[in-house]
């Protein structure tokens, strides 16, 4: 067998790289052109690349790193787990402690009567879960034609069939013959781009409106239940109005349909609580996770359910499950990773202190000329890049142009933001400090200049018709 070395020149291994590997989300092709960047190692909020140089991770890996890179008790917890146990299942009546003590813990930290865990490897496969979870659920209660499940534009869920469906993106819904019967979308609360003259708070009232709307063209009897992201993260971190989330509630309750909250993103400490559900004031009766909950050190989602869905699922054989359902390795390192999140006040801290000084140094960016509007909570944060911002007009280049060039400049700023379309997101690490605060925005700034100096060389600071 011929292995090519760790050390090998970076160009070795990016042609390497394009010849085998097939990368999520990617035009092969211009990524063979340039080649990836190859992150070698990671501590703390820095990435370090095959170049050797450092790079300040504004994305949290993906939304995922929360207690940062280089926790070595994550890694002791998973030795010790793969020597102790490395792998059994949960299927036919058995189960095992790691399994045991983090759905307990799981049910200590969420919300309402959020009491019962549903392993599974990722965020996808559990809003999959969830999808056939409810569907079952309405069966076994006799209402079987209550088959379908809203969802929003924009919103995502994950990239698998069911839940690539239940998701709003176009682009996914394009390739493999999605979405699949029985899944409906509303609008988004996106304010910044959709509200035209409306102020949020009317146009909060409007996009929630519009699920009580779908609700009675489907009819009130035929639909399941409603998923969304507290806050909607690849979708750009669109925070919603304030007047969004409480119509949502009260037309869920009004005709007794299930509220699903896709926690992925949101949960453990993302927006200054634990779930995003109790920033924005919600107790949903089933919460997706994943990401957080092991800080991305090792795949694992969950569905977390309420006693009502747990028990009317219980009464009947649930026929679904992974593989790696409970997988005990994970959960080891997940239930280290909770302790760490819990005993060092990482969660606290984002909401007390270091959430709102980023909070005030990212504000701070919104009198950038390109700048439209700059919104974040606790630990997630966009800026909406505009020609004009008076009028809030995108530019008239195709959307993300810009936003790309944007994220070049940041990248070659060794600094990692990410784009959708024109929005620049972060999502930096939960344990990001104050120095490191001012080190993302000093960056942040240069790079909106930069990419600002371009956009004028090349004619690109125009306005296009506002949708
Ligand atoms: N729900 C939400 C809210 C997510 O953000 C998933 C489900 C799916 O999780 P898995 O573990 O199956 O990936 C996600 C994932 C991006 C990006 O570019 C975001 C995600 C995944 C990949 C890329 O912003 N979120």
């Amino acid at each position: 067998m011929t292995m090519i070395s760790p050390n090998a020149p970076t160009a070795e291994l990016q042609a390497l790289d394009a010849a085998h590997h097939m990368h999520p989300f990617t035009t092969a092709a211009d990524l063979a052109r340039k080649g990836a960047r190859v992150i070698t190692r990671a501590e703390g909020c820095w990435l370090t690349d095959s170049e050797g140089e450092r790079i300040l991770d504004g994305m949290a890996g993906l939304w995922c790193v929360n207690v940062g890179y280089g926790r070595r008790e994550l890694a002791q917890a998973a030795a010790r787990q793969m020597e102790e146990l490395p792998y059994y299942n949960t299927f036919f009546q058995t189960t095992h402690v790691p399994a045991i003590q983090l759905a307990a813990r799981i049910a200590e930290l969420a919300p309402g009567d959020l009491n019962t865990v549903f392993f599974a490897g990722s965020g996808s496969e559990a809003n999959d879960t969830n999808l056939r979870m409810v569907r079952t659920y309405w069966a076994e209660k006799g209402q079987p034609q209550r088959d379908v499940i809203i969802g929003r534009w924009n919103g995502y869920h994950g990239s698998s069939v069911g839940s690539g469906s239940l998701g709003g993106m176009k682009g996914i819904h394009a390739q493999g013959g999605m979405p699949i019967p029985g899944i409906h979308h509303i609008d988004q609360p996106h304010w910044y781009a959709e509200g035209g003259d409306m102020t949020p708070e009317e146009f909060g009232l409007e996009r929630a409106r519009q699920l009580e709307t779908a609700i009675l063209e489907i009819g009130p009897d035929r639909v399941g239940a409603f998923i969304a992201e507290p806050v909607q993260g690849a979708g750009g971190v669109i925070i919603p109005p304030s007047t969004y989330w409480p119509e949502i509630r009260r037309i869920v309750d009004k005709y007794g349909i299930l509220l699903i909250a896709d926690e992925v993103i949101c949960g453990f400490g993302r927006t200054g609580n634990w779930f995003g559900s109790q920033t924005m004031g919600i107790t949903p009766h089933i919460m997706t996770v994943a990401k957080g909950l092991s800080s991305g050190y090792i795949p694992i989602g969950a569905s977390i359910v309420c006693d009502e869905v747990a028990a009317v699922i219980g009464a009947t054989e649930f026929n679904h499950g992974y593989t790696y359902s409970g997988h005990p390795v994970a959960c080891a390192v997940a239930l280290e990773n909770l302790r760490i999140l819990d005993e060092e006040g990482i969660v606290e801290r984002v909401r007390t202190d270091t959430g709102p000084y980023l909070k005030e140094r990212f504000e701070s960016l919104a009198d950038h000329p390109l700048v439209g509007e700059a919104r974040i909570i606790g630990m997630m944060g966009s800026l909406a890049l505009t020609p004009d911002k008076a009028t809030r007009a995108p530019f008239a280049a195709e959307a993300g142009t810009v936003g790309y060039i944007c994220r070049e400049r940041c990248f070659a700023n060794n600094l990692i933001m990410r784009h959708v379309y024109d929005r620049m997101i972060i999502s930096p690490p939960l344990v990001i400090t104050r120095a490191e605060i001012d080190t993302l925005i000093e960056r942040a700034r240069i790079s909106l200049d930069e990419c600002h100096a371009r956009l004028l060389d090349e004619g690109l600071m125009v306005a296009g018709e506002r949708g």
